[in-house]
């Protein structure tokens, strides 16, 4: 009985963002238990098509879904596209999302709203026309990929910090009206992983690594592969009462208050 509660075998999972880093990581590990994976992408249709042959290669059941997270019109069409050529959706984490790493004093109001339009208000859409389907089969699960920043500031990336502390809150909100559907709301906070959003702050030698592997009770940056475990969960019946609930896995990050280098 107890394996069978994170069994995803045959559900169809959209993963926005999952043609890189930690979103291919995630879908990587729900497509390993048998998910079907539906790649969203936005940056170029080969992108999406090198993402889907890797999947493929894996053994995984994967189609490629190129549409602007934050283009509503795009996303309508493409949900009702999706769910006639593959099904239901009956998981579904937001996880495209981008950085801008500017002290807030010299942002571009402009830059600062692309972020929040990224990573908090494409969530919002995607999921707006994704639990439809969810609420009229009383039965789905959302995962919002949240962040450290879901919970700390930190220099240089106030407007990621808004978005994500604004997504905690959505999460919140999202469990708060849906669960009565029996849809399960969820986040995932990663701590600092190796992908290509942090390879500028990860190099050797550079303060932040050295900050980050000392600031980090495990000691290291997380292995994307570490995600999947926290995805299968919050995707499967091992999860169904749990509502608004962001999931930190972060090496135990948010567990300390950090510890002199020489420690
Ligand atoms: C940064 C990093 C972080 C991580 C992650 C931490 O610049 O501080 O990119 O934002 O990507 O979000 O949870
Ligand atoms: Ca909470």
């Amino acid at each position: 009985m107890s394996l069978s509660l994170f069994d995803i075998k045959g559900k169809n999972a959209l993963i926005t963002g999952a043609t890189h880093g930690l979103g291919m990581a995630m879908a990587k590990g729900l497509g390993l238990a048998g998910a079907t994976i539906i790649v969203n992408g936005n940056s170029s249709q080969e992108k999406i098509d090198k993402a889907v042959a890797m999947y493929t290669n894996l053994g995984i059941k994967a189609k490629g879904y190129k549409f602007d997270v934050t283009n509503e019109n795009e996303v309508q069409d493409s949900i009702t596209k999706i769910e006639s050529e593959i099904g239901p959706i009956h998981i579904l984490i937001n996880n495209a999302g981008i950085i801008k790493r500017i002290p807030l004093e010299n942002m571009e109001v402009d830059d600062f709203k692309e972020v929040l339009n990224v990573d908090l208000v494409s969530p919002f859409i995607v999921s707006k026309h994704v639990v439809r389907g969810m609420i009229e089969r009383k039965s789905g699960k959302i995962i919002n990929i949240c962040s450290m920043m879901s919970e700390l500031g930190r220099n240089t990336v106030g407007a990621y910090a808004a978005a994500k502390g604004g997504l905690k809150m959505l999460t919140q909100n999202m469990a708060t009206e849906w669960a009565k559907h029996n849809i399960q709301v969820n986040g995932i906070g990663p701590g600092y992983f190796a992908t290509e959003q942090t390879a500028p702050i990860r190099i050797n030698g550079h303060p932040f690594n050295d900050f980050i592997v000392n600031r980090t009770p495990a000691a290291k940056w997380g292995d994307p592969n570490d995600l999947a475990g926290s995805a299968i969960f919050l995707a499967s019946k091992a999860s169904d009462f749990i509502n608004g609930h962001i999931l930190y896995v972060d090496g135990g990050i948010l567990a300390t208050i950090g510890k002199p280098s020489n420690e």
